[in-house]
C-alpha cells in the first residue's frame, strides 16, 4: 500500500509539470573586441564591414564595435541553426553618433532614418520592417528636434535620447558639442523554425559621415529550444511503477 501511494504521488507530481517548457540557448555573441574579429556572418551593402574604437570616456572606456556606418545596409546571416527552435531573439547595442536630427523635415538635413527587418533590407526605407529616426540634440531644450524612437517613424515624436542606456560617453564630438548616445535594442522572441537566419540594419537619410554615423556592438542572437520535459518525467514517472509492481511479486 505504501508503494502505491508512493507511486500515485510520484504520478502526480510528474503529471504537475510536465508543462511544456523551453530554454533560451544562444547560438551567437560578439563584442568585436580583439579575441571576437567580424566574421563572414557580417555583410554589408557595397564594402565590407570594419570596425572602429570609440574615443573613450572614463564612462565608458575605448571601446571596438561595428561601425562607423552611414547610409548603409548591414546584415548578419547566421546558418545551421540548431536544434530545433520556435523562436529568434536579438539584441545589441546601437551607438548613435554626433549631429542626427531625428524627425526634422524642414530642409535636407533630416528626417535620419535607421531600420531593422529580417531577412535582405529593401532600399527604400518606407519599406523597412521597423523604421524609426534619432535625435543626438538637447531634450532640455525646446525647438531641438524630437525623435521618433522607440516607436516608429510616422508615429513617434519623443524628446531627444529618449530611451538611451547612455549619454555623451563614447567621446565623440560635433562642433564643440560632446554628442554620441547608446541604446540597447531587444527583439525578443520573433516566430522562426528554419536553419538560416539574417538580420539586416541600415540607415537613410544621414548626412555626411562626419556629423551623422552609428554602428552596433554587443549583439546577442539566441533561439528558444522547446524542452523534451514531458517525455524526461514520464520515465521518472515509471521507476517506482516499475518497483510497485516487482515488489507485488
Ligand atoms: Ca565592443
Ligand atoms: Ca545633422
Ligand atoms: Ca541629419
Amino acid at each position: 500500500m505504501r508503494q502505491y501511494i508512493l507511486f500515485v504521488l510520484i504520478l502526480a507530481l510528474a503529471t504537475a509539470i510536465t508543462i511544456p517548457a523551453a530554454a533560451q540557448v544562444q547560438i551567437y555573441s560578439n563584442d568585436f573586441e580583439d579575441s571576437s574579429p567580424i566574421g563572414p556572418e557580417w555583410t554589408l551593402l557595397g564594402s565590407a564591414p570594419s570596425t572602429d574604437t570609440t574615443p573613450g570616456t572614463s564612462q565608458h572606456p575605448a571601446d571596438t564595435f561595428l561601425g562607423q556606418l552611414s547610409n548603409d545596409t548591414l546584415s548578419l546571416t547566421l546558418h545551421n541553426l540548431h536544434p530545433a527552435h520556435t523562436t529568434v531573439s536579438l539584441s545589441f547595442d546601437l551607438y548613435i553618433i554626433r549631429s542626427w536630427d531625428g524627425n526634422f523635415s524642414t530642409d535636407e538635413r533630416g528626417p535620419d532614418f535607421w531600420g531593422i527587418d529580417e531577412g535582405p533590407i529593401p532600399t527604400d526605407p518606407e519599406d523597412w520592417e521597423f523604421v524609426t529616426t534619432f535625435s543626438n540634440w538637447n531634450p532640455a531644450v525646446s525647438n531641438d528636434p524630437h525623435q521618433a524612437f522607440p516607436d516608429a517613424y510616422g508615429t513617434g515624436d519623443y524628446l531627444p535620447r529618449t530611451g538611451t542606456i547612455e549619454n555623451n560617453t563614447l567621446g565623440y564630438q560635433w562642433n564643440t558639442y560632446d554628442m554620441d548616445a547608446v541604446y540597447h535594442i531587444d527583439v525578443i522572441d520573433r516566430p522562426h523554425t528554419g536553419a538560416d537566419l539574417t538580420f539586416s540594419f541600415g540607415a537613410q537619410h544621414l548626412q555626411d559621415l562626419a556629423d551623422e554615423s552609428w554602428g552596433i556592438d554587443n549583439v546577442q542572437v539566441s533561439i528558444n529550444v522547446p524542452e523534451p520535459a514531458t517525455i524526461g518525467l514520464l520515465v521518472i514517472g515509471a521507476v517506482p511503477l516499475i518497483l510497485y509492481r516487482r515488489n507485488r511479486r
